[in-house]
C-alpha cells in the first residue's frame, strides 16, 4: 500500500496522519492471538505468586486484563514493560505493508526504532495514561531531530471514551523538544513518564484521533500527543511503533540497543532477522530496567537516563545507570 503525495504532504504539516483500511481482520488477527496468549503467560504468573486469586480465563480479550487488573492494578503496566517481542509483532512491525508507506517519509534505508510498546489501557488506570508529550523528549538531545516516524495501532475500533490519542495539529514545528516534567514527581509516585504542561503545548487544533480497527495513525516524533483516559468497560489495546535512518543517532545510546535494520536500499533483497534482534534486545533492556535484580513484577522502569535531561534531581541516578 503506497501513500499518495497528498497524504506525504498531510503528514509534513499536520505531524501526523489517519491511513485507513491498511489491515483487514485477518491480518491482525495472529498480533491477537499472540497478545492473547502472552495476558495467560502474565495471569499464570501473577496467580502463582498470589498477586490474583483467578486467572480469569472466562473472560475475553476485551476484559481479561481489566479483571486481572482489579487485583493487581500493575498488571497492565507490568505487561507493557516485561513482555517480549512476539513473532508475530516482529512481522507486522517489519511487514512491507507498513515499510512501504515508512519509506515514503524517510527513504528506502529503514531501521526499526527500538522503543515499542503493547499497551492494555484498562479504565481509570493512572499507569496506564499517557500524559503530553513529544516521543523525542524520551530521548538524548542529539537523538531530538532524527526523524523517527512511529505508527500507532489500534487492535479494536477506538474513541475518545476509550483512550483514544489526542494531538496538536502542526505542533511537531518548529523541530525540537519543548520543556517535559517528570511525572513521578507530581502524580502516581510509580509513572514513567514525561509530561508538557498545556501551557507550554505548542498552538494548534487539538484533534482527537477516533479510529476503526485496521486503521493506523502515523505520529511525527516531535508531535505533542497523549493518550486519554480509558472511561469505557474495555481494555483499549494498541501497539506503538517506530522507524529512523540507520545513519542518524538514536538518542538512546548506550540505553537500549539500536533497533532491527530492515531495509536496506543498496540491498533489495535484505531482510531482517527479527527474533534474534529480539533477543538480544531483551537481554540489553533487563539490565536497563535493572529487572534482574528487582521484583519480576514491578513495573516500575528506571527511567533516570531519560528524566535527568529534563530534572537535574536525577542526574545522579541517570549516571548509576550508564554506568
Ligand atoms: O497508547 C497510548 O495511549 C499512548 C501512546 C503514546 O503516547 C505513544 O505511542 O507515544
Amino acid at each position: 500500500m503506497a501513500l499518495t503525495e497528498a497524504q506525504v504532504a498531510k503528514y509534513e504539516s499536520d505531524g501526523f496522519l489517519i491511513v485507513e483500511d491498511v489491515f483487514k481482520d485477518n491480518d491482525l488477527e495472529l498480533v491477537i492471538g499472540e497478545i492473547e496468549n502472552q495476558v495467560t503467560v502474565l495471569a499464570d504468573r501473577l496467580f502463582a505468586a498470589g498477586k490474583i486469586t483467578s486467572k480469569y480465563t472466562d473472560r475475553d480479550w476485551y476484559t481479561r486484563m481489566i479483571a486481572i487488573a482489579k487485583e493487581f492494578d500493575e498488571a497492565p503496566g507490568l505487561f507493557q514493560v516485561s513482555t517480549p517481542m512476539g513473532q508475530e509483532l516482529a512481522r507486522l512491525w517489519s511487514s512491507d505493508t507498513l515499510l512501504n508507506m515508512v519509506e515514503q517519509f524517510i527513504g528506502s534505508d529503514i531501521e526499526g526504532g527500538a522503543i515499542w510498546n503493547v499497551r492494555p489501557k484498562v479504565p481509570e488506570n493512572a499507569l496506564m495514561t499517557v500524559p503530553w508529550h513529544q516521543d523525542s523528549g524520551y530521548l538524548a538531545p542529539d537523538g531530538q531531530y532524527t526523524a523517527q516516524p512511529a505508527c500507532w495501532i489500534p487492535l479494536l475500533d477506538v474513541n475518545e471514551e476509550m483512550g483514544c490519542l489526542q494531538v496538536v495539529r502542526g505542533g511537531h514545528m518548529p523541530l525540537g523538544n519543548t520543556t517535559h516534567h517528570v511525572e513521578k514527581k507530581t502524580g502516581d509516585s510509580r509513572s514513567w513518564y514525561l509530561y508538557i504542561q498545556e501551557d507550554d503545548l505548542p498552538s494548534g487544533d487539538i484533534i482527537t484521533c477516533e479510529l476503526k480497527k485496521g486503521s493506523v495513525l502515523f505520529l511525527h516524533e516531535n508531535l505533542p500527543h497523549r493518550g486519554l483516559w480509558n472511561r469505557s468497560n474495555y481494555v483499549r489495546w494498541a501497539i506503538d511503533v517506530r522507524w529512523q535512518r540507520p545513519s542518524d543517532p538514536t538518542g538512546l545510546e548506550g540505553v537500549l540497543i539500536r533497533g532491527p535494520r530492515m531495509r536496506s536500499s543498496d540491498d533489495p533483497s535484505f531482510r531482517p532477522d527479527m527474533m534474534r534482534w529480539a533477543a538480544e534486545e531483551r537481554k540489553k533492556y533487563e539490565e536497563w530496567v535493572n529487572r534482574g535484580e528487582s521484583d519480576p513484577l514491578d513495573p516500575s522502569i528506571d527511567g533516570s537516563w531519560y528524566f535527568a535531561r529534563w530534572d537535574s534531581d536525577f542526574k545522579d541516578a541517570a549516571l548509576e545507570t550508564e554506568s
